[in-house]
């Protein structure tokens, strides 16, 4: 019995091949990274097939998460919360927020996340697990989606405010940087040409949009940069940096980084969206 090939599978195979890799090169990759032979082969046969006819055409995502600005407004109501609208980029798509977060669930969700921190990990695309990131030198934990009362209040806000199903989400993250530690830029989808990347994405597909908020604010540094566009975003306690990216593209112009905290503590909550419900 063949097993199916997955669209996110299908797509890595076309990235590898546009980017000049061999088949076998690729077939060697998809062993690697533990794809069943006949799935890998009849992966590599489709998209060969595929490109000796049509060109394939990507058509552009339909929707995408953020907030409604089609009236310019300088609060969103959120159902529990007047959230403040106090900055929009389009290019790439940015907003900040305030008063998103309450001073009772800054702390709430920092009382809970304490006692579970250890040394960030990130997803690794080359094998689709997770290692020890040098670029990264926060500490850092996940929360299950819903896990207490806080995340709870606190997901269901981000989903009315950003109209995106509540499912859609990762759970949310929770990171400390103490002095000296930072997040180097990088983006937040999956490099669709890292061999690691189709796994990753059987759950719920790529990376869509970011939402950071600020918890507990440094005395110094620790703002989110956005080297690009030369932006950078203060973490004030209660505020979020929305920024969004329609494709896993540089293009998007979300390359963003944590710059280094130069004194006191800085605690962000992290919220992912994918495109589709995350399992
Ligand atoms: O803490 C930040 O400012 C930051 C910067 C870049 C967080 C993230 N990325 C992230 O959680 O992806
Ligand atoms: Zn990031």
């Amino acid at each position: 019995m063949g097993q199916a090939i997955s669209p996110e599978l299908r797509e890595w195979v076309v990235a590898q091949l546009a980017a000049g890799h061999s088949v076998p090169s690729l077939r060697a990759s998809m062993r690697d990274a533990g794809w069943h032979p006949e799935v890998a082969e009849a992966a590599l046969a489709e998209v060969e097939a595929q490109a000796a006819g049509a060109a394939a055409v990507t058509p552009p995502r339909a929707e995408m998460p953020g907030p409604d600005l089609s009236t310019s407004p300088l609060y969103i109501d959120t159902g529990d919360r007047l959230v403040q609208v106090l900055q929009t980029m389009r290019h790439p798509r940015v907003v900040v927020f305030g008063d998103l977060v309450s001073d009772e669930e800054c702390e709430g969700l920092i009382a809970a996340a304490r006692l579970r921190l250890a040394r960030s990990l990130t997803v690794e695309t080359q094998t689709g697990g997770e290692a020890l990131n040098v670029d990264r030198t926060s500490d850092g934990m996940f929360f299950e989606r819903g896990e207490n009362v806080f995340v709870a209040r606190l997901e269901q806000r981000i989903a009315t405010l950003l109209r995106w199903p509540l499912e859609f989400g990762e759970g949310l993250q929770i990171l400390r940087y103490s002095p000296g530690a930072q997040y180097r830029p990088h983006y937040d989808y999956f490099d669709p040409a890292e061999p690691g990347t189709p796994t990753i994405l059987r759950r719920g597909g790529q990376r869509v949009a970011t939402l950071v908020m600020y918890l507990q604010e440094p005395e110094l540094g620790g703002a989110t940069t956005f080297p690009d566009v030369g932006l950078e975003v203060a973490p004030k306690r209660g505020t979020g940096v929305f920024f969004s990216y329609e494709r896993p593209d540089p293009g998007t112009r979300t390359l963003h980084g944590g710059a280094p905290v130069l004194a006191g503590e800085k605690w962000v909550a992290t919220k992912w969206l994918r495109e589709r419900e995350f399992i």
